[in-house]
């Protein structure tokens, strides 16, 4: 599938671009601890694309940098808006690898944190790495600078045989997110519930939060419970919903699932 890249520039910067919120809940508590901003692009041609979908069109016409800012930019906007009715929640941005490592992206990231006046504290760079690390010191650095800004940091989209897993493994993160593939396939014993064992051990020992993505029923909360997983997001607790849908979503959540 092909796009015209003036016509991706264009979507970028208007309507086609919208984002979605997912909660993330803590599965000792059930409180919500977190909200992921996802991308959605409505495109004439395709209609409503899910990033698995767009973000190859957006990275073949150079404007992965120009996304991410977009949708930073708005996720920061909406969850300034919200965070009052979200006590104890941050903002998970998604930050491919290749912008992470681009110095004025970050600082573009830092800018508009800045004036959406959202506390660093608040805010989750999720490094998504779609390309192998080939840099793994600038890496390190991006990390360092990210950190020393006051953002959480989390690795997304865990699984075996994530290029330079091990490397990656020993660099500051805060959080690390298993990848669906691994919550659904971890309902039988076998490779994947081991290795979400051993990430979950491993980030016990070092002060790290893991998060199961793909949680779409309770067999799998519950054996991600037994492995020790601190929580989760997915279908089975909410779905990607639109900023003005949170607050509400929120409060019937509390309602219903907390004491
Ligand atoms: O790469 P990342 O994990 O950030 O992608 C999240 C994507 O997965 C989003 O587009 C979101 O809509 C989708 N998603 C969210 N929850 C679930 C789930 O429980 N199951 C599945 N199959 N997909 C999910
Ligand atoms: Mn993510």
């Amino acid at each position: 599938m092909r796009v015209d890249p003036d016509i991706l520039r264009a979507a970028l910067t208007g309507a086609a671009l919208e984002a979605r919120y997912q909660p993330v809940i803590g599965l000792a508590n059930r409180l919500p601890i977190g909200l992921e901003a996802l991308a959605r692009l409505t495109l004439p041609s395709h209609g409503r694309l899910s990033p698995d979908a767009f973000i190859p069109l957006i990275e073949q016409a150079g404007l992965i940098a120009e996304l991410t800012d977009a949708i930073a930019a708005r996720a920061l906007t909406d969850y300034a808006g919200l965070s009052a009715r979200l006590p104890g929640c941050a903002i998970l941005v998604n930050v491919p690898l290749d912008v992470l490592l681009v110095p004025d992206a970050l600082a573009r990231l830092e800018q508009r944190r800045a004036a959406a006046g959202v506390a660093a504290r608040n805010v989750v760079i999720e490094l998504t790495e779609r390309h192998a690390v080939e840099d793994l010191p600038g890496l390190s650095r991006a990390i360092d600078s990210v950190r020393a800004a006051g953002c959480g940091l989390a690795l997304d989209d865990i699984v075996p045989d994530l290029p330079m897993l091990d490397g990656l493994l020993d660099l500051p993160f805060t959080m690390l997110k298993l990848d669906r593939s691994i919550v659904q396939n971890a309902r039988r014993p076998g490779t994947a519930r081991d290795f979400a064992q051993r990430i979950t051990d491993r980030a016990h020992a070092r002060g790290q939060m893991v998060i199961a993505e793909g949680m779409e029923d309770p067999a799998a909360w519950n054996i991600m419970a037994a492995v020790g997983v601190h929580a989760a997001q997915g279908y089975l607790l909410a779905r990607p919903m639109q900023a003005n849908e949170v607050a509400d979503w929120c409060a019937d959540w509390l309602a219903s699932h907390t004491a």
